[in-house]
């Protein structure tokens, strides 16, 4: 195991592709700014990469495969535990370039993004020594079936700014321990931690080739990717529209496709429940690394008799929210990724007030002393007149909720399950009937009950609607990685 890095990533840092295990300047020297958001200055560059450069990436994966997929599962898994422990060493670093990046509190990549990814290869070099597939005896037939899980071949991995290495390394980790080699694109507002990931795969020992890291814009560098002949499979977390042109481009070359998109999730609070827990538990589920996470709890319903009471409360705690640079200790609400996001999140204030909302608290951009351009936002609670409006219905992946009152468990059950997404929900009560009907009818791909992003990487990850076909995690996610093959044997 090495030793931790204490270098910081330099002031100006431009990275490169990651392919074949080496360092790589795109071919056309097409380059991308890379922003820090916390104060809006311009700190590297990074590649545009053509499609020359997928190919370069696509051809590496392809002459890796013949040797890692017949790598034994105790190699691969020592490889990728390996992979982890590097991570865990490197934790100060991986977290600063995350903040860096991302403009989120350093607190939290420090807590949860690094460790969770670190976590994503260990959890994944174990289940592949565990993943077992059926077989069937045909009784009266003389015949025995059995299922091979193979290694589709090279598969394509392309992910978002929001927790960019938790949701990278979510993917290769099963895809790598599942025997398939990878072309991954990380996104192009933040690649420097997927950059530095190269660095430890190389120390790790992971063969060349195996994983092969291209930057770049979507519509150039991932459109690449997604339209490759020979990339057979494509796992993506990103935005809904995206997921739709995906989907489109992949039909015909018949691409198998995992597709994590948007939420708008509700968090339904009945007057049953443990109310300390819940009034916490609720602003981390709202503001968590700025409402940027496809499973923020955005649209909040209260039961009608607490719903005076919540909204104070509520309200008092979220005053008490310090917005402020990611690097500092006490910061709750660092910067929004991106200036036009910022923009974009704001908008949905304006959007909000003209459809009759009441702001009850914060609205307004933020300007930290010393970082007087960077993008920071008060995290903002409205109070909207039905749940039918914009705020209500649309994703905004920000520091805004809404919360409306409700009357009874249909009322509400209908206006959790009345949006086009269905990512996640969650749900506080104390009663058990309750809880079951509820969990049993609300259109999602997750519930949670007195509780909120509490994983388990065992568990199945994935939305219906609008948020996306497939599941991610445990076997899911090797399964995914791995055609099935049935073979029938006559004795
Ligand atoms: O996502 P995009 P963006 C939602 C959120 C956000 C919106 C847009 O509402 O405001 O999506 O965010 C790559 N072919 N979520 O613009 O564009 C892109 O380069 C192949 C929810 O960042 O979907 C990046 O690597 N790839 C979400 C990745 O797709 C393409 C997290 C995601 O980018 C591509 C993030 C193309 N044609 C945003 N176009 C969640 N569910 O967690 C783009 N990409």
């Amino acid at each position: 195991m090495s030793k931790e890095k204490s270098n910081e990533i330099p002031a100006f840092a431009s990275i490169q592709n990651y392919i074949n295990g080496n360092f790589h300047n795109p071919i056309q020297d097409h380059w991308i700014d890379n922003y820090n958001p916390s104060n809006g200055e311009i700190y590297g560059q990074i590649p545009n990469s053509s499609k020359e450069d997928v190919e370069n990436a696509y051809i590496a994966a392809k002459s890796a495969f013949p040797v890692w997929s017949q790598t034994t599962l105790e190699e691969r898994s020592r490889i990728l535990i390996q992979i982890s422990e590097l991570l865990e060493a490197n934790l100060q670093r991986f977290a600063e370039a995350e903040s860096k990046d991302n403009g989120k509190p350093i607190s939290l990549a420090k807590a949860i993004d690094i460790p969770r990814a670190a976590s994503n290869f260990r959890f994944f070099g174990n289940a592949i020594t565990q993943f077992a597939s059926e077989s069937h005896e045909s009784v009266g037939q003389q015949a025995v079936n059995y299922t091979l899980r193979q290694p589709i071949g090279v598969v394509g991995c392309i992910s978002p700014w929001n927790l960019p290495l938790y949701l990278f390394t979510w993917k290769i980790a099963p895809a790598i321990a599942a025997g398939n080699c990878v072309v991954a694109k990380p996104s192009e507002i933040t690649p420097m931690t997927a950059y530095l990931l190269g660095e430890i795969c190389t120390e790790a020992g992971l063969p060349k080739g195996v994983l092969n890291i291209v930057h770049g814009l979507g519509t150039t560098t991932g459109q690449a990717i997604i339209e490759h002949q020979d990339i057979k499979a494509i796992s993506f977390t990103g935005g809904t529209a995206t997921g739709a042109h995906i989907a489109r481009v992949a039909a015909p070359m018949f691409k198998k496709l995992s597709l994590e998109l948007g939420g708008k999730n509700p968090n339904i609070i009945f007057a049953d429940c443990d109310y300390e827990d819940m009034l916490d538990t609720t602003v981390r589920s709202s503001f968590a690394n700025q409402g940027q996470i496809c499973l923020c709890g955005s649209r909040i319903f209260v039961e009608a008799s607490i719903y005076e009471k919540f909204k104070k409360d509520f309200v008092e705690k979220i005053k008490d929210l310090k917005v402020g640079h990611p690097s500092e200790a006490s910061t709750n609400i660092g910067a929004l990724v991106s200036k036009p996001h910022l923009e974009k999140v704001k908008d949905y204030i304006e959007i909000a007030k003209a459809e009759k909302g009441i702001v009850l608290c914060g609205g307004n951009q933020v300007t930290v002393k010393g970082y007087e351009n960077g993008y920071y936002l008060e995290p903002t609670v409205i109070e909207v007149p039905n749940d039918e409006c914009r705020v209500n219905q649309e994703e905004i992946f920000g520091p805004i909720v809404t919360i409306m009152p409700f009357n009874t468990e249909d009322e509400v059950l209908q206006m959790a399950n009345k949006v086009k997404y269905g990512l996640s929900a969650t749900l506080w009560t104390n009663n058990l009937k309750r809880t079951m009907r509820m969990s049993h009818q609300l259109q999602a791909g997750i519930v949670w009950v007195n509780t909120w992003m509490m994983r388990d990487l065992r568990t199945p990850f994935g939305g219906v609607k609008a948020s996306g076909v497939g599941r991610e995690g445990g076997f899911e996610a090797l399964r995914f990685f791995t055609e099935a093959k049935n073979v029938c044997i006559k004795y």
